[in-house]
């Protein structure tokens, strides 16, 4: 009984101390409601967060610093693991700013992995905050899906139109931050005032069959 009692113990202790793993959260948003499980929407003044027609729309208001979040409500592991997600459309002219990816803290990252579309250009923004690969001009017809993935220490970021097909845009060491416990936020923000902007984004580590790592390793989440 008294080591049933301390397995116990250690499983509940496990559960609070390790996150799972990246690849878990998944989400095709095909019920035409946010899952309040996996997410918490929040809008920020005029914002909004509207899942419909099987996908997720994030948009800001008219006004300066409006906003719509969608973030994970767990903390997870990207070790040796992934988050891919397609974006259906995204607004990119000046003023807007998408950031889609992981996060060690809300307020001051030590550890982060984002895509960021701005400008006309998406960005691949690793741990140490300096893009890899370059500016990319954004084209929803090429651009379809994005993935994060780490492996061994170090973090690669590709993107793909199929999600069969990837390219990789950069990778770089994972530095001194905590890659085992991130935050998944999606957000868009209005950084000036303007007409509302918005990021379409579907399926969370969902992925067409055929799909497989770059490395050419593990089959990953299949439709
Ligand atoms: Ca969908």
């Amino acid at each position: 009984m008294k080591k049933l009692f301390i397995l116990t113990l250690f499983l509940l202790l496990s559960i609070n101390v390790y996150s799972a793993k990246l690849e878990t959260l998944t989400d095709n948003f095909n019920d035409n409601s946010i899952d309040t499980v996996k997410w918490d929407a929040v809008t920020f003044t005029s914002g909004s967060v509207v899942e419909a027609s099987g996908k997720l729309t994030l948009s800001t208001g008219t006004d300066a610093m409006t906003m719509g979040v969608l973030s994970a409500n767990d903390l997870y592991d990207i070790t040796e693991s992934f988050i891919s997600f397609k974006v259906i459309d995204v607004d990119t002219q000046e003023g807007s700013r998408s950031i889609l990816g992981v996060t060690d803290s809300l307020e001051s990252a030590t550890y982060l992995s984002m895509f960021i579309f701005m400008s006309g250009d998406f960005f691949a923004v690793p741990p140490s905050g300096n893009p890899v690969g370059g500016a990319i001009t954004y084209d929803s017809d090429i651009h379809k899906y994005f993935r994060i993935r780490e492996s061994s220490g170090v973090t690669y970021f590709d993107y793909s139109t199929d999600g069969i097909d990837w390219t990789t845009m950069g990778s770089e060491a994972d530095g001194v931050g905590n890659p085992s416990n991130l935050y998944v936020p999606f957000y868009i923000i209005r950084l000036s005032d303007g007409p509302a902007l918005s990021v379409t984004i579907d399926d969370i580590n969902v992925l067409p069959e055929g799909s497989v790592s770059v490395d050419g390793q593990a089959i990953i989440n299949i439709l």
